[in-house]
């Protein structure tokens, strides 16, 4: 059941919703932001040439480096003393991205979370498990304000402390578990090593985001801890979690919240708008917004819209799971490749866990990609008892069951993704866990 009437608008209603947004938000920003003045300036725009989201394409782009240029408070409308939170995400490189909210700002990020939390079927009987890190990424305070605003009882045990998390799991009868996606699977493997009987956890959903991930580790999560394991989407930039989320109905496609966040697709080298249906980098403007409203905001990640009416009953657009972020894209001999295509691929041998990192090396003028991968529990006990003379310890690579596990992943690498990749196996419980957002790609070549 959608949250609030707003979700299930008809698209008139909504456009109409939408564009009233969009002038206002058009006005703050022109008339409170010299960064925005200068933009609509340049373009010969006013305020008033936008008439509705018709408009929305005449309007300038708002970039990350933005963000860095304004830092720490150029981009705000409100003066300091309206602001009541401030967040920011860690950048890769120097100063981190300032994000700022006003009480108000509060209070739509509290609504728009209650709707993700509720689209994933938490109630107020829930127990919800904030595995989320609080602090300056706003993961933890956003699922906090929207649980507590679902009125379920929120642990904020915060991310880390895996062996707590289990003990909390199985103390205080969480329900519903929110987490990266990575994190849910350290929990899951920490829990078989603590030799924990799964019947003793009540968990019956989890809210995974944060990073991206594919269908193939969705199963992998269901399976493992026996849960719906739902998708929800967001950025600091815009407000946090909350832009975003599947419905536990049809787990097909995330709902964005359009009445606040008004989305677009364009192509990522032109930034012509594309229509429903084709993928290319989501471009968000956050129209409720008071403190700091973004104008066409570049999100960097790739996606597609759907617009069909979906079982649940929401009439919100939906977009794809985001299979990464346009800057992660690596390109091996002119192939673009995502890392999670590459998790999809492995995940497909069932002699593979869902754990593994990308290395890309330059060799000469060309990249070269190792993926490190760890078998199973289950594939190394079978090669113990087949293959007596493997040195378990050593792991040798030359193993012919390896060999051809190797070539069987090499192989279907090729086939769907159409590149050759080097694939080095690792013993279980070898490669980084994280307990937050989790690092696929280690890129050595030469900046
Ligand atoms: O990661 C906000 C968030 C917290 C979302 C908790 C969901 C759950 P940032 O740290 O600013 O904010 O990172 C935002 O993370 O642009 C995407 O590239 C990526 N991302 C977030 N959610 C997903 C997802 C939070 N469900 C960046 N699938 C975004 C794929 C995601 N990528």
């Amino acid at each position: 059941m959608p949250w609030n009437p707003e979700e299930s608008l008809s698209r008139q209603e909504l456009t109409k919703l939408q564009s009233e947004r969009l002038q206002k938000v058009c006005e703050r920003v022109y008339f409170r932001v010299p960064f925005y003045k200068k933009k609509f300036d340049e373009k010969g725009l006013k305020p008033s040439d936008i008439k509705g989201v018709q408009d929305i394409g005449r309007l300038p782009f708002t970039k990350k480096v933005d963000l860095r240029d304004n830092y720490p408070y150029g981009l705000l409308a409100e003066p300091l003393e309206d602001i009541v939170r401030i967040h920011a995400s860690s950048g890769t490189t120097g100063k981190p991205t300032v994000v700022a909210y006003t009480q108000n700002d509060i209070g739509t990020w509290a609504e728009v979370m209650a709707r993700t939390l509720a689209a994933g079927g938490t109630t107020k009987d829930d127990i919800v498990q904030n595995a989320y890190g609080y602090g300056l990424f706003t993961g933890g305070l956003g699922a906090h304000y929207g649980a507590e605003r679902v009125g379920a009882s929120v642990i904020p045990i915060s991310g880390g402390n895996t062996q707590k998390q289990i003990m909390l799991l199985q103390d205080f009868g969480s329900t519903v578990i929110c987490s990266t996606p990575s994190f849910a699977l350290y929990i899951y493997d920490v829990a078989c090593e603590m030799k924990i009987n799964l019947d003793t956890i009540k968990l019956r959903v989890g809210l995974f985001g944060a990073e991206p991930w594919t269908e193939e580790m969705r199963r992998e999560i269901e399976e493992r801890l026996r849960i719906k394991a739902i998708d929800i989407y967001g950025l600091s930039e815009i407000i946090g979690p909350g832009v975003s989320s599947e419905c536990i109905e049809a787990q097909s496609g995330l709902h964005i919240n359009e009445d606040h966040f008004y989305p677009e697709i364009i192509n990522p080298a032109t930034g012509e708008q594309l229509p429903y249906g084709r993928e290319g980098e989501l471009v968000i403007t956050s129209m409720s917004r008071e403190a700091m409203p973004l104008i066409r905001y570049r999100t960097g990640d790739m996606t597609s819209l759907n617009p069909e009416t979906c079982a649940c009953g929401r009439t919100l657009v939906r977009m794809r799971r985001v299979l990464g972020r346009a800057d992660d894209m690596l390109i091996i001999r002119g192939v673009n490749v995502f890392p999670s295509q590459v998790e999809s691929v492995l995940l497909r041998s069932e002699e593979v866990a869902p754990h593994y990192v990308i290395e890309v090396n330059r060799r000469g003028r060309l990249d070269e990609v190792n993926v490190n991968v760890e078998v199973t529990p289950k594939f190394m006990e079978e090669m113990a008892t087949k293959v007596l003379s493997t040195d378990l310890k050593t792991f040798v690579q030359e193993e012919e069951e390896l060999v051809r596990l190797k070539h069987e992943i090499q192989k279907n690498v090729k086939d769907i993704i159409g590149v050759n990749i080097e694939v080095t196996l690792k013993p279980p419980n070898t490669i980084q866990r994280s307990e937050g957002k989790a690092r696929r790609v280690i890129d050595n070549r030469p900046k």
